[in-house]
């Protein structure tokens, strides 16, 4: 049997397309504790612990049975936990349209370059799906087929099943795909998903094991600003491009 080509890039979107956690959800999540009148209140470092637990319900309620247990008392804790979450996710609407969170580095260069060289996009994501809307421009946006996000499947990232069902929804085996990720939960699920995992870090996973990937980059880069490797061979390149991913592809599936 002859070895799966390149045919889609699967993107993780927090932390991958763009830096978001720190001053992006971290910020919403407080304005909602706020304005719920809640005594909660996420600083740098909290946050960067709790992004052990992956989706913004999730983690909430991971927090309420650390640091407040009489929170969990109260009989409708779902429906509470929801709309406290659906506040959250209203502040960080506003947060991106006031004036948004720059993509990181290399790609929109990147996702124009892979559509122009005919390979499909995806996405795969824990966040809500309306954040990844607002946080990509609509020409960028309009460049992925299918987006995988939120609760479209019940167990989020490091469990395997977002990714599994981009790929039916891609109608790919996950050897004919490459996953872009940025954490160790999401290096985990793609990988479980069988998907060969290109790492670029985000703020707060500098420090996380990414054993299994293809290689671990500072960001994807651009020509007049390369990336900085820290694991991996750029086979002679500075920067990501889908020549360069073509060949991670071709090493890591024979
Ligand atoms: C990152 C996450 C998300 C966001 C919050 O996901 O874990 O939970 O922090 O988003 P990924 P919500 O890196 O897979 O994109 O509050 O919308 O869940
Ligand atoms: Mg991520």
């Amino acid at each position: 049997m002859l070895p799966a080509m390149l045919e889609a890039l699967i993107f993780d979107v927090d932390g991958t397309l763009a830096d978001t956690e720190r001053d992006g959800h971290r910020i919403a999540f407080n304005a909602a504790f706020a304005e719920a009148g809640l005594a909660w209140h996420w600083d740098e470092q909290l946050y960067g612990e709790l992004l052990a637990v992956t989706g913004g319900k999730e983690r909430m309620r991971f927090y309420a049975e650390r640091h407040d247990r009489n929170f969990l008392q109260q009989p409708d804790l779902d429906a509470c936990i929801k709309a406290l979450h659906a506040t959250k996710t209203r502040h960080y609407l506003a947060l991106l349209a006031a004036g948004g969170i720059p993509l990181q580095s290399g790609v929109a260069r990147l996702l124009r370059e892979a559509q122009g060289a005919g390979l499909r996009l995806a996405i795969a994501t824990t966040t809500t799906p309306e954040n990844v809307a607002a946080l990509l421009p609509a020409e960028l946006l309009a460049l992925f087929e299918t987006v995988g996000a939120g609760d479209t499947v019940t167990h989020k990232k490091p469990a395997p099943d977002i990714y599994d069902w981009v790929l039916r929804e891609l109608d790919l085996p996950p050897a004919a795909c490459l996953a872009i990720e940025d954490s160790a939960n999401g290096l985990k699920a793609s990988l479980a998903a069988g998907l060969p995992t290109l790492v670029t870090e985000s703020e707060y996973t500098r420090d996380h094991d990414f054993s299994g990937a293809l290689a671990v980059l500072s960001d994807l880069g651009e020509a007049g600003r390369p990336c900085q490797v820290r694991r991996g061979d750029m086979h002679g390149k500075r920067f990501v491009d889908v020549d360069l991913l073509r060949t991670w592809h071709r090493h890591s599936i024979r």
